[in-house]
This record gives structure tokens, sequence and C-alpha cells, in this order.
């Protein structure tokens, strides 16, 4: 096997990356080349992302990476791009925090909340693609829907295409065959040539124009941070901690249970055939608004916050928090509702996120075992949280188990090394590929605390 130099474009919801990795059977160094700010933009009334803005700052990140042997996309969900009979964009992609799917909860009593979950196995958000699409104006002049990543991908190559980790978002795509739901699609009133062909991730996509290959990575960035986990074994749960918490086990095959779906777990589809089986906590969203409102810097605030005890304890899931904007007063008001002690502080107010998020970490953590049946002896929390060493000590805390924190740029790893085996510079499992991380990436432990 040779090593190769890959370039993976990595967008979140707060910032894109381009980090270019360097892979061999025992080395795996990364450098990052680029970041760039990702921010949302309202107009008249839309909330929506700024994409050509996010597709320059890819470009930016790839000139300035050099001479690669691939490049992979990967980015947040659900969102999407839509085209017209030209292949030109139809105005830009919505933001999933946007107040238009408000009757999601409508559009799924219509199509039937139980069907819907034994088909597609996606846990209820509102934001799911198929709620998007019920809300959808510009449907009718649409001829393709592409996912944020397959848009660069399209933008980089000339081909259309779905991968099948982030089409698994969509609420569309049948969990158990990793195909469309072609009946499903046909009820929304989407025909069904508005879904390109599915592609696995490891599948070349096309080259870009000086002939460099885009391959297809688990391209839902949450895909590509599981495979970033530096699991030894299968006993472990993972949390990828950044806007979002993703907290779930990785299964063989879906878990489609009436129990699972009323305590709304989903299954997404993995890399190598595997399934996630997760919840969407709300995550480091409620940290981010806080400062941004505030404009103070996090590491003070989170030293603050440790030197204080646990106090107010809110459900960081209730759906006041999804929009943007105003968030110390939305947590005071959940306190206040909840008739917890009201934090009068920032440091109160930022103890009060992180306890209640170590509290919603281990609630998943505990329904995905029992629902799973999975033994799990040791979380992993991947992503920018892995930076974060109270929330890391107060999830272990929590959950009585270890807690492995890191490596953050899991996303970012996953990517590579899909890219990685695909080109031949590595062989084996997805086992194979954590050997590697472990290997190679640093990470901190943290024990519960008796
Ligand atoms: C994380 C993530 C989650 C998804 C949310 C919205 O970045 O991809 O997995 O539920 O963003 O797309």
């Amino acid at each position: 096997p040779r090593s190769v130099r890959v370039a993976a474009a990595d967008l979140g919801a707060a910032s894109g990356r381009v980090i270019v990795g360097e892979v061999g059977a025992d080395t795996l160094e990364l450098r990052e080349c680029h970041r760039f700010p990702n921010r949302p933009v309202r107009t008249a009334g839309t909330l929506h992302w700024d994409i050509l803005a996010l597709y320059q700052g890819v470009l930016d990140g790839l000139r300035e990476a050099g001479p690669v042997d691939g490049i992979g996309v990967d980015s947040w969900a659900v969102d999407y791009g839509l085209l017209d009979a030209h292949g030109a964009l139809l105005g830009n992609p919505v933001h999933y925090r946007d107040e238009r799917t408000a009757g999601a909860k409508d559009n799924l009593e219509r199509l039937g909340a139980r069907e819907l979950y034994a088909t597609t196995g996606l846990q209820f958000l509102p934001f799911n693609t198929i709620h998007q699409l019920a809300a959808e104006p510009r449907l009718a002049l649409a001829r393709r829907l592409l996912l944020i990543p397959d848009l660069l991908a399209y933008w980089l190559t000339g081909e259309q295409g779905a991968e099948v980790t982030n089409a698994s978002t969509t609420q569309l795509l049948d969990v158990r065959t990793r195909t469309w739901a072609t009946e499903l699609i046909a009820r929304t009133g989407a025909g069904a040539a508005l879904f390109p062909p599915l592609r696995e991730p490891g599948e070349v996509i096309g080259s870009t124009q000086d002939g460099t290959p885009v391959i297809a990575v688990g391209s839902h960035d949450t895909a590509s941070a599981v495979v970033g986990v530096p699991a030894q074994g299968e006993r472990f749960a993972y949390i990828s901690c950044g806007t979002w918490s993703l907290v779930g086990v990785e299964l063989a095959a879906p878990v489609l249970t009436e129990a699972g779906r009323a305590a709304n777990f989903t299954n997404e589809l993995g890399v190598d055939g595997t399934v996630r089986y997760l919840r969407n906590v709300m995550g480091l969203w409620l940290l981010q608004e806080c400062v941004r409102e505030w404009g103070a810097d996090t590491g003070e605030l989170l030293r603050a916050a440790a030197a204080r005890p646990r106090g107010a304890v809110i459900d960081p899931d209730d759906p006041v928090f999804l929009p943007p904007g105003d968030m110390p007063a939305r947590i005071v008001a959940a306190c206040e509702r909840a008739g917890q002690p009201v934090p009068t502080d920032r440091p109160g107010i930022v103890r009060c996120v992180v306890d209640s998020l170590a509290d919603a970490h281990r609630r998943a953590v505990e329904d995905a075992r029992a629902l799973s049946g999975k033994v799990v002896d040791v979380v992993h929390i991947v992503g920018g949280g892995a930076r974060n060493s109270l929330l890391c000590q107060l999830t272990a805390d929590a959950c009585g188990l270890p807690v492995v924190a890191g490596p953050v740029e899991a996303t970012a790893i996953g990517n590579v090394l899909v890219q990685a085996r695909a080109l031949g510079a590595l062989d084996g499992d997805l086992t194979r590929l954590r050997d590697l991380i472990r290997a190679t990436q640093p990470v901190t432990r943290y024990q519960p605390s008796a």
C-alpha cells in the first residue's frame, strides 16, 4: 500500500474547514489549510445558507491544500439546493432552523407517523427534508434536489448524485434496503426524478477540472464523525458533540421498534453498511448562542461555570431553543417554567447549560443501550465538545462511565480515512480505521467521580 494525501472539506453550522490528511499504513497526519465562517443570512423573513460563500471557502481551501490524490466533502444534514432543468441553482438553500417547518407535526400525522418510522427509521425532527419539502414553494420549478455536500460535489465535478448516509436523513429513504422509498416519495407529491441515483461512501464521484478525483465519503458530517471515533472493540457509545450532540451506538441493522419511536431514536445510515442508532440532543448550540449574544469568551465562561455548584437543570431538547437569537433569556424563562432556581449571571447560565447537556447525554446513552440491547463500557466524545473538559467530566459523572474525549476533528478524520481506503492506502473495515486513529491521535480520559 502506498501513502496518499487527500483533502477533507467539512462544513459545520458555525464554520467550514479544509483539512489535508496524509495517510499511510500506520500513519495519519492532519493539517488545517483553511477555516472560514459560516454566516447564515436572513432575507425577506427566510433564513438561508450563503452557499456560494461556502463553496468559495472550499475552493480557497483546496487551492491552499495544493495537489492532492482525492477530495471529500461533508456537511450537516437535511438541507438541499434545488436545480432547474439546466442544472442552475434555484435560490439559496434554506436553513433547517428557519421557521417554515412549523407545520411539521401535521405533515407527520398526515403521512402516518408509525408507517413513516417503519420505512425510514428516523426520529421526528421538524426540519427533516420530508417536512421542509411540504413547505417548499419552489418545488414545481425544480428538476433536481441535491443535499448540500452533493451540491458542492456537483459544482466540483459536474456529476449529480446522492450519497447514502446523508440521504438517510431526508426521511425519504428505506432504511433496510438503503434505497429511495419510492412509494413514500410519491405520497409526498415530489416526483421520483427529483432524487438522483444513490452512491455509497468510497465510490468515485468524478473529477475536478484539473483531474483530481472527488470521492464519496460519509457526507453526513455525523457519519464521518462516527468513523472517526477511536473506539477499541464494540462496546462503546459515542457523542459527536458540536452544534448538536448526536448520542448513540453503532449497529449492524436498524432497530424499528415502537419503543424506539416513542423515545425518538433515529436509524441513520453509516459507512460500510452500518446504522447510527442515536438521538439528537440540542448540543453546544445553547452555549454558542449565549456567547454570540454576550460577545464573551467561551473559555473564560466555562472556567467560571466550573467553579459553580450544580443548580438549575432544564430540558435542552425543548423546541423553544431551536431558532437563533436571544438564548440567555430563553434559558432563564425555561428555568422559571420548570420551577428551578433561576441563574442570575452568565456563569450561572453556562453552568445550567452544561449540567443540562450532561443529563441529556446520560438519558440518550441509557436509552440507546436499553433500546438496542448493546453493551456499553465507555462513552467516546468527539468533535469540538471534546475540548470542553467541564462537559466531558459532567458527562462521565452523569453516565457513570469513563469518557474518552477526542479527536476534535473526528469528522475530517472520518472523511480522510474513507478516501484513503478508497485510494488503496489502507484496507480493512472500520475497526482497522479506528485502530489507526487510536495509534496516532491523542485523547483525554475522564473517570466518573464516585
Ligand atoms: C450535525 C448534524 C446533525 C443533524 C443536524 C442538522 O452537524 O448533521 O447530525 O441532525 O446537523 O442537519
